[in-house]
């Protein structure tokens, strides 16, 4: 790789990832711009970084998504390095391929790595053949149901079909006996040609009641690797992420180091550069194997940065520099325990439908073991163009017991009002047994969870009615009291917080 050193870095994103990166990028003294959609006009990210540039309107296919856009920016400010962040271009390797072209320096991956760990066959390949373990299953794409009925057979039923191309849970179907080979395939087949353009299916076999671990690790593009241990996702629905957690509850340190160190070998055996995530399927009797590779930042990097007490995107500029991984492996060490909340603007009693409007009012969650990375603001109109998450809730504590009360408390302190969220969703979640044990798995959710028990947030009659409640509670607390009248503005803030928090359905 060449070496460019840069002064002045482009930012290719939005919301609390832009905003974070830019943050990084500010410490290390550098110099940052950041691009906007038309619905971005005054964002969180353009307001914190020295210049911003529009990019074209609001859907992300006309802006965020446009390369030309974004290296005609790079051009304009005089950028010479670009962060995708996650999400949009940051996987793409045309985009990667195309900023190198333009003499700019990519701070991540080289395309080549993109497109190895792009297409799940070739990365199952490309492990097989570096004694990384994979599922059980074929390396190459089958067509034929006979075929694959065949090979059912010998790994035995149930087994999932999988599209190439596929990811994120897209392009997956179970099939548990021969009979529903010849549909699933054909069905399977034509959703992945539409989806991705590839009909490229293989056959793995399906793992029941999984975890799903993955390892955070770094690359210097030479060979050279380290890892950052693990994070336990399993916490999902419909293949979307919504608690994290570093350590992963019940992982033996023999299993994490054999888990770190298979990741440390995919890293090595691509000769990754930068930071990058290594999915691995962790079955219930502690087998594990390769998923995928993330060959970018992720959304839930801020826990291993709590737990190892690193920074993630200050190593990858620094590699980007040219400066190699700056962390060595022998000082990384697990401190204590983190877990991410993500916070959606969707409504769980719908269905988890997104859910849009402006924050009308926004008060974090602060004090010991707390990080909020958010791109929102009072009066921020969110926009419905992009990803319904609108901030992260990172809690750390000296063990898990502790995280978990400082979880609740923070979930409680933290008001959002405007867009249906998903807190009271997450207070549920974290006093849940299966949650509390560590023991949950990622049908978590999905088995118990219950749409139909679920209390429906407030309509706004109902919350008129409980901030007229809350007011008058309060005024007569206040007339029924014996000690010092308090200062108007103090005891206005008490009973505006409790009906906040009425309002928000933040019990
Ligand atoms: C699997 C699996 C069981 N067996 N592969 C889902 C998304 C994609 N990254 C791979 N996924 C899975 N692959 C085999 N052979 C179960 C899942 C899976 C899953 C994986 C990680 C996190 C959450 C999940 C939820 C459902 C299914």
């Amino acid at each position: 790789m060449k070496v460019k050193k840069f002064d002045k870095v482009l930012v290719a994103n939005r919301g609390e990832i832009a905003v974070r990166i830019l943050q990084g990028i500010r410490e290390m003294g550098l110099k940052t711009v950041a691009v906007y959609s038309e619905a971005d006009r005054v964002a969180a990210h353009v307001l914190r970084a020295d210049e911003a540039v529009l990019i074209g309107p609001a859907p992300a296919a006309e802006s965020y998504l446009v390369i030309d856009r974004i290296l005609e920016a790079a051009r304009a400010t005089g950028a010479q390095a670009i962060h995708p962040g996650y999400g949009f271009l940051s996987e793409n390797a045309e985009f990667a391929a195309a900023v190198e072209e333009a003499g700019l320096t990519f701070i991540g991956p080289t395309a080549d790595s993109m497109r190895v760990m792009g297409d799940k066959l070739s990365a199952r390949r490309k492990m097989r053949s570096s004694g990384v373990p994979v599922v059980p299953g074929t390396d190459e794409a089958v067509t034929d149901p006979e075929v694959a009925t065949r090979i059912a057979g010998e790994i035995g039923f149930p087994v999932l079909l999988k599209a190439s191309a596929g990811g994120g849970g897209k392009g997956m179907r179970i099939v548990r006996e021969a009979g529903e080979m010849a549909s699933a395939l054909r069905q399977t087949m034509g959703e992945a040609k539409n989806a991705f353009g590839d009909d490229a299916i293989f056959v793995e076999k399906y793992i029941e009641n999984p975890k799903h671990i993955e390892i955070q690790v770094l690359g210097d593009g030479r060979g050279g690797a380290i890892h950052l241990f693990e994070r336990e996702c399993s916490v999902q629905r419909r293949h979307q992420k919504v608690i994290e957690e570093s350590p992963a509850p019940s992982l033996s340190p023999q299993l994490r180091q054999e888990i770190c160190d298979a990741a440390v070998q995919t890293a090595r055996a691509i000769d990754y550069r930068g930071a990058g995530t290594v999915e691995f399927i962790l079955a219930p009797g502690g087998e594990f194997y390769f998923l995928e590779m993330n060959t970018r930042l992720q959304v839930e990097h801020p826990i291993t940065e709590r737990v190892t007490g690193t920074d993630l995107v200050s190593a990858m500029v620094r590699i980007a520099q040219g400066e190699g991984i700056c962390y060595r492996q022998e000082d990384l060490q697990q401190h204590g325990w983190a877990i991410e909340y993500r916070i959606y603007a969707e409504d769980a009693a719908r269905n988890f439908a997104p859910s849009v409007g402006k924050i009308l009012a926004l008060d974090l969650p602060q004090g010991p073991g707390v990080r909020v990375d958010s791109g929102i603001f009072e009066g921020f109109e969110v926009p419905i163009h992009y990803d319904p998450m609108l901030a992260k809730l990172i809690i750390w504590g000296e063990n898990r017991e502790q995280a978990l009360a400082r979880s609740k408390r923070a979930l409680e302190e933290f008001i959002l009002h405007g867009p249906t969220h998903n807190i009271p969703f997450h207070l549920w979640a974290i006093q849940q047994k299966s949650f509390i044990s560590g023991e949950y798995t990622t049908n978590f959710v999905g088995e118990e969870f219950d749409p139909e028990a679920w209390l429906p947030p407030l309509d706004d009659d109902q919350r008129q009615a409980v901030i007229a409640a809350a007011a008058l509670f309060e005024a007569n607390r206040r007339s029924d009291s014996t000690t010092a009248p308090t200062t108007p503005g103090s005891s206005r803030n008490h009973w505006r917080l409790n009906a906040r928090r009425a309002m928000t359905g933040n019990r």
